[in-house]
């Protein structure tokens, strides 16, 4: 017999009993079975962003992956049945949160963006925040100005026109990024935008401004020059879930200087006598729509969100 022909490559697709595997060294995509061996005790299911160890197939059997390797990073939701028991990975390996907003249609919304810089500071991914639509509102919005301040990177692009999207390309080479952001704000788009062999699926923002759910399944697009990217319908609704109400504010990057100056150390910031946090906010130190954002989010903890 001869000796498997094994090669490493990245989970692009994946289905119950089968998964497309892009090879490292040639970028051709293989169509292949799980090994029966592979004990995901450790790894929950497999994912997009996997990297895995694989046999091609040939004449005599068919393709199949015999390992997964150990992940830097997931991004993970609840499993379906037992609730907090049992996690289902949505993407791994993701080393960049990009949060897709739109400028307007639908309207450009601060407290929905710190949901999703939050997401990418709960899974410990570096966030990059992508405002689109430029057509329609150009230049960045104030809020995002304040963020920057906070160290977020941002860029302002338009799929529609082009306009920022080689900017964004420069800002995801090298990169596993995932597109995160509401229902509408042109994640699909954009990826069609940087990537057109992609053929994305697009839809129509519903007539209520709040966008259609169009992305169903998840894909992960390699491009030539090094740009991967996962577009996955999951994270759109993604709240906290794998964190305390406690731990929340820690999420918040201008509230860290003031943690641990509060009177009582359980202190979520609400109403509390001698709140460091909320005399942050009351001197300006802080803008108000920060503190709103962090209670949105603390409301709704293990809830889905859209
Ligand atoms: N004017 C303008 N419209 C855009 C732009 N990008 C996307 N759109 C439109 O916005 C709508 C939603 O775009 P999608 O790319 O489907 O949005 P999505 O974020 O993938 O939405 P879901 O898959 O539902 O999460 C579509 O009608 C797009 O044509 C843009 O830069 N400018
Ligand atoms: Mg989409
Ligand atoms: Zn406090």
């Amino acid at each position: 017999m001869n000796v498997p022909d094994l090669r490493h490559g990245i989970l692009v697709e994946v289905q119950r009993r089968s998964a497309s595997v892009v090879d490292d060294v040639t970028g051709a995509e293989f169509h292949c079975a799980y090994s029966p061996e592979i004990d995901l005790k450790n790894f929950s299911n497999f994912a997009v962003g996997d990297r895995v160890e694989f046999f091609p197939g040939d004449t005599s059997q068919e393709a199949l992956i015999t390992n997964v390797l150990p992940r830097t990073s997931k991004i993970s939701r609840p499993g379906p049945s037992e609730r907090f028991a049992r996690e289902l990975i949505l993407a791994a390996n993701v080393d960049l949160l990009v949060a897709v907003t739109a400028s307007a249609r639908p309207d450009f919304n601060p407290r929905q963006l710190d949901r999703y810089l939050a997401l990418a500071e709960n899974f410990g991914v570096e966030a990059l925040i992508c405002v689109n639509k430029s057509d329609l509102q150009p230049g960045l919005p104030e809020a995002v100005l304040y963020l920057e301040t906070l160290g977020y990177s941002a860029v302002t692009c338009s799929a529609l026109t082009g306009f920022g999207i080689e900017d964004l390309r420069d800002k995801l080479r090298g990169r596993i990024a995932v597109l995160s952001g509401p229902s509408g704000a042109g994640k699909s788009s954009l990826i069609h935008a940087l990537i057109p062999e992609a053929g994305a699926v697009t839809g129509d923002v519903r007539r209520d401004g709040k966008g259609r759910h169009t992305t169903t399944s998840s894909r992960l697009y390699v491009t030539p020059d090094n740009v991967r990217l996962i577009d996955t319908p999951g994270l759109r609704e993604l709240g906290l879930w794998n964190t305390k109400p406690g731990e929340v504010s820690g999420l918040w990057r201008d509230f860290k200087p003031y943690l641990g100056k509060c009177k009582f150390t359980d202190c979520l910031h609400r109403s509390e006598p001698d709140c460091a946090v909320l005399a942050a906010v009351e001197s300006g130190a802080i803008p108000d729509w920060r503190l709103q954002s962090y209670y949105r989010v603390l409301d709704t903890l293990g809830e889905i969100v859209d």
